[in-house]
């Protein structure tokens, strides 16, 4: 991508701290998931006392609260799935689960006195821009007034249920895989999954060998990148604690910076070798470790590599080669009271039914109902796609900031990281805001228009363009991702472009 930075820019550190002039200005964060903790703590580290987050729910953690299936984990390594500000040497493992990442969370948020200033269960109707400042009213009728809103809101939050016919029949527990019932007793049952994304894989590889049969339905075959996780020992631990060094060497090891890099060059060029490297990897992973030809065949997806997220998974292949653990490959013709049958007729009798069917990624801080400057709605301006100017801003929506909106990196990379080069870039708008140079500030038409004409001619030629399905991509089968290296995005991120911005006094 071509570099727009130019002079006037502001130099700051992308921790994003400035000296604040302005302690009066009011600040709105909503969800306080990863990206709501980062903008609350660094808001009341530049020293602003004015910050509310609000969150719907009754704790925070975002999606690592919302997904408490067996064997959750985040498959990136732990170390650096970890924000900057806040190293963690009681990792138990390489990769870590999730209820320990969800402890993480709390105890941030914790640790920088942001439960003082969360309004639990919040759930916000819509928020509305006039006069240079934002309303927010929430569900409660609570009003907040705002001279800017943080929308870190989430992706991966609105379940998506499958479109099969006679879901709603089934005879026993049945529920999405981000709506785990408490105490649900898996041990010894006939347990179907739905599904072979980085969930389905996950569940299968934590149930194989409790439940009495697991059944996993596949609609397409999935890439698996190999992975290793191991626990740390004691002893390890308690070097990373009296040494943050040893710490730092594995978030900037140079193996797993090297991964990323390669990864994101590969995504933005299929025909690059680091692509070949990748789709080299995943294929012999697959041949070696499926013995059975006609079962590898079936696993043999028919789009390339990273095409769809990656799957990393230590052990998927292992645990499908199990007697007890079943991949099916057949299409489903529907639901039944007793279990799933397939479009050849076979019915499998199941006593739970668990939907690894993902998400509805493009709805971002929707439902909420959001109104611009002269009442334009969010809603019209995305209806043909979510859009925002480097996912972050747009036109019209002043003093609106995103973490991790639409058009951002994603990948198999740390979001904590993207979203801190991210607040990076939003406080060097909010220093000039600070500072009196402006009171609200949004892209201009033309920039985002640009922008936007550049971002997807590049990311339809991306890897997650190259013919596949997926949750990267938008109703338009246009991926609705950063399209470029992960180091153009570092560039971008380091300093804004101000001429891109409308001022408003
Ligand atoms: P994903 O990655 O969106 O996977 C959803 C899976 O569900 C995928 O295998 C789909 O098959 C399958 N699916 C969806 N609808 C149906 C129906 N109707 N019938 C059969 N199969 C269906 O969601 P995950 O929760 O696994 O992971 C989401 C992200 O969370 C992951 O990428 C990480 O970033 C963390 P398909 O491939 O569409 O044929």
């Amino acid at each position: 991508m071509s570099r727009r930075i130019r002079s006037g820019t502001l130099s700051i550190h992308r921790t994003g701290r400035h000296n604040i002039t302005n302690k009066a200005l009011r600040f709105v964060v909503i969800g306080s998931g990863m990206a709501g903790i980062l903008a609350g703590m660094r808001l009341r580290e530049a020293g602003y006392d004015k910050v509310t987050i609000l969150e719907k729910t009754s704790a925070v953690g975002g999606t690592w609260r919302e997904n408490r299936y067996p064997g959750l984990y985040c498959d990136v390594p732990a170390h650096a799935y970890t924000y900057s500000f806040a190293p963690n040497p009681n990792w138990s493992s390489y990769l870590a689960p999730g209820p320990e990442i969800r402890r993480y969370f709390e105890d941030v948020a914790r640790r920088y006195g942001l439960y003082d200033i969360i309004r639990f269960g919040e759930e916000i109707a819509h928020c509305s821009f006039d006069n240079a400042r934002w309303t927010v009213v929430s569900k409660t009728g609570a009003k907040y007034e705002a001279d800017v809103v943080v929308a870190a809101t989430g992706v991966l939050h609105h379940p998506r249920m499958p479109d099969i016919a006679g879901l709603g029949t089934f005879a026993g527990p049945c529920f999405h895989s981000a709506r785990w019932p408490d105490g649900i007793q898996l041990d010894g049952k006939r347990v179907g999954i739905i599904g072979n994304g980085s969930t389905g894989v996950q569940l299968v590889s934590a149930l194989a060998g409790h439940a009495h049969r697991v059944t996993h339905f596949q609609r397409s075959p999935q890439w698996i990148m190999p992975v290793e996780n191991r626990p740390y020992t004691d002893e390890e631990r308690r070097a990373f604690r009296a040494d943050p060094a040893l710490v730092e060497a594995i978030r900037f090891d140079k193996t797993y910076l090297g991964n990323v890099q390669r990864f994101t060059e590969a995504i933005s060029d299929p025909a690059s070798p680091q692509m070949a490297m990748i789709e080299a990897i995943c294929q012999e992973h697959l041949e070696k470790s499926i013995a059975d030809p006609t079962l590898r065949e079936r696993l043999r997806p028919t789009y390339r590599a990273a095409c769809k997220r990656l799957v990393f998974s230590p052990d998927y292949f292992k645990m499908v080669q199990r007697p007890d653990v079943e991949v099916v490959t057949m299409r489903i013709r529907q639901i039944e009271p007793q279990g799933v049958r397939t479009i050849d007729g076979v019915a499998y009798p199941l006593d739970v039914l668990i939907l690894a069917t993902g998400f509805h990624a493009d709805r971002f801080m929707r439902p909420i109902g959001i109104y611009g400057r002269g009442g334009v709605r969010l809603e019209d301006v995305w209806a043909k796609r979510p859009h925002a100017y480097l996912a972050i801003s747009m036109p019209e929506f002043p003093n609106l900031f995103m973490l991790n909106g639409p058009g951002g990196p994603v990948g198999n990379f740390s979001l904590i990281d993207i979203a801190e080069r991210q607040w990076g870039y939003i406080s060097q708008l909010l220093a000039l805001i600070d500072r009196g140079e402006c009171r609200a500030i949004c892209p201009s038409h033309e920039t985002l228009a640009a922008y936007e004409k550049r971002r997807i001619i590049a990311a339809r030629r991306t890897i997650f363009g190259s013919g596949c399905s997926s949750w990267y991509l938008d109703a338009e089968g246009v991926p609705n991702t950063w399209p470029w290296s992960y180091d153009a995005f570092a560039e971008q991120m380091a300093k804004p472009d101000l001429t891109a911005f409308e001022r408003i006094a």
